[in-house]
């Protein structure tokens, strides 16, 4: 349902009603028909009709086993109830009775189609085997919740389909032939239009395991707009198959392919299935659940160095599982480390090896990791994210306040220079601020210091101490040593003149004792 917002779905973050301060924060405003300030925007109250209708719908669906209600839960293209004027919502029955055909698991690309990796981009476009479908979309993800690089992951294969001409635009050789039997069993495809591209008119040609073939009526795809379309924004491609001829074996399906009906167009095939409109009967089956502890610590120790995490599931595993671990520092942009795990059938618990980024230089005091579980083949999240602390073993980085001159004239600048003896490969921060003095008459006032850096660093009237509003953040980068605090003076004060000083009290790490003071005299 795009443009609806989880904001209107609670009573402390919807606009009117909250007491938190809150607003519809629906970003992208690119789409000409979700936009905030767009007509066509559902409102806060049609989006809690469509949120009410369709819970609705799930509750009788599974709840009291009414199969009329897949109309609006498991349609080919978009729903619209009459109480959302033009609203309209997509829907996948993901959990309902299919035959699922997935690109590269149960099937390889077929024709001039191309399998790919299902990651949109932002500025990483290469993977060891597969292209990356989406090339040029704006976001790289591939769960809601893991924004960025994770290099090592299993991320999803779908099929690339791209035309320059009506024909074959790309399709899939099955690996097994697909039984799509049943009087009211269809082919469903979930495709994805790229929005770049524009609507995409596609027929299916299915292919049985005697070569014959069938060619499906043609339909419209339409391209979904806006900021936030990825390679999975997909639409159902339902083809009936009862319209297709007897001489097309439908229990033994072994070629499905997309053709194109205009001259260019872009797509990708997430999956095909064949699908029976009804639900299938709950497993009688969990699945266990996998945790790690809330917390582990290690020392940092030298470059290669690793550390054991034990690994708990809920019960013995029933099958073998699979799943990652995944550490990842919030301090560096890094995409963190991937640990795979595969879970014999009958073990419940385990280690597993965790690289983390140990060197042999200076560090923070502690580093976190947090060690998110992701779960691959037939297990679930427990406690989901655990967290690692790495304790720097390393030599600790120092600092050194210097002034360039101990005394300066009238209209010189007052420069404290501040240096590392070695560089850091993280942030690093020292503060320098000024304290009070004694005797007060000979600390520098505002009037003091040149009026454009005043009013850049300081404020305040002429008269006013100036020590005590400076608050400056020496900031060093990765690879810096030296960074530097600079007053520039007036030639002529705009307070009485007499000797003056200004003394800044440094502190940070790095510094003896955690800080320091240093004192320069103006002439
Ligand atoms: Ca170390
Ligand atoms: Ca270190």
């Amino acid at each position: 349902m795009r443009g609806a917002n989880h904001n209107f779905f609670n009573t402390e973050w919807t606009p009117g009603i909250s007491q938190a301060p809150s607003f519809d924060d629906w970003f992208d405003q690119r789409h000409r028909l979700c936009a905030r300030n767009s007509d066509t925007r559902l409102t806060a109250t049609e989006q809690r009709r469509a949120g009410l209708s369709w819970v609705t719908a799930a509750v009788r669906l599974f709840g009291a086993g009414e199969t009329s209600m897949l109309e609006a839960l498991d349609a080919s293209g978009a729903v619209t109830v009459p109480k959302l004027r033009d609203g309209a919502v997509w829907t996948h029955a993901l959990g309902g009775d299919r035959r699922l055909v997935r690109p590269g698991t149960d099937a390889a690309a077929g024709g001039p189609g191309q399998l790919c990796r299902a990651m949109a981009t932002g500025g990483f476009l290469f993977h060891r085997r597969l292209p990356i479908c989406g090339v040029g979309l704006n976001e790289l993800r591939m769960l809601h919740w893991f924004v960025g690089r994770t290099n090592g992951l299993p991320w999803p294969v779908q099929l690339l389909a791209e035309w320059q001409r009506a024909g074959p635009a790309g399709g899939l050789a099955l690996d097994d032939p697909l039984d799509a039997t049943g009087s009211d069993t269809s082919l469903d495809l979930r495709v994805t239009v790229d929005p770049r591209e524009g609507a995409a008119p596609l027929r299916v040609r299915l292919t049985d395991a005697d070569g014959s073939t069938w060619t499906s009526a043609r339909q419209n795809l339409i391209a979904m707009t806006g900021h936030y379309i990825r390679t999975w924004w997909a639409q159902t491609l339902r083809v009936d198959l009862a319209a297709a001829p007897p001489r097309l074996d439908r229990a033994a399906l072994t070629e499905v392919a997309l053709v194109a009906s205009s001259g260019s167009g872009r797509v990708w095939l997430l999956d095909a299935a064949a699908r029976r409109p009804a639900l299938l009967p709950v497993p009688d089956r969990s699945v266990p659940t996998v945790s790690v502890p809330r917390r582990t610590s290690t020392d940092e120790g030298d470059p290669g160095d690793r550390i054991e995490v034990d690994w708990q599931l809920s019960a013995p595993a029933p099958s073998p599982g699979r799943f990652a671990i995944v550490a990842r520092s919030s301090f560096r942009a890094s995409g963190g480390s991937v640990s795979l795990v595969r879970v014999p059938a009958g073990v419940s618990s385990g280690t597993v090896q965790i690289d983390y980024d140990s060197d042999t230089t200076d560090d923070l005091p502690t580093t976190r990791l947090g060690l998110e579980v992701v779960p691959l083949r037939d297990l679930a999240v427990g406690s989901d994210v655990g967290r690692l602390i790495v304790r720097d073993d390393d030599p600790n980085v120092r600092a050194r306040v210097t002034r360039r001159d101990p005394s300066v004239n009238r209209g010189g600048r007052m420069t404290w220079v501040v240096r590392l003896n070695k560089a850091v490969d993280y942030k690093f921060e020292i503060f320098a601020g000024g304290p009070r003095t004694r005797p007060e008459s000979e600390m520098m006032r505002v009037g003091d210091a040149r009026r454009r850096w005043v009013d850049d660093h300081v404020g305040g009237r002429p008269k006013a101490l100036l020590g005590p509003r400076v608050f400056e953040l020496l900031r060093f980068r990765p690879g810096d040593h030296v960074e530097r605090v600079s007053v520039p003076t007036r030639v002529n004060s705009l307070v009485h003149e007499h000797p003056r000083t200004l003394t800044l009290r440094f502190e940070g790490r790095g510094l003896d004792g955690g800080a320091e003071r240093s004192t320069i005299r103006l002439r």
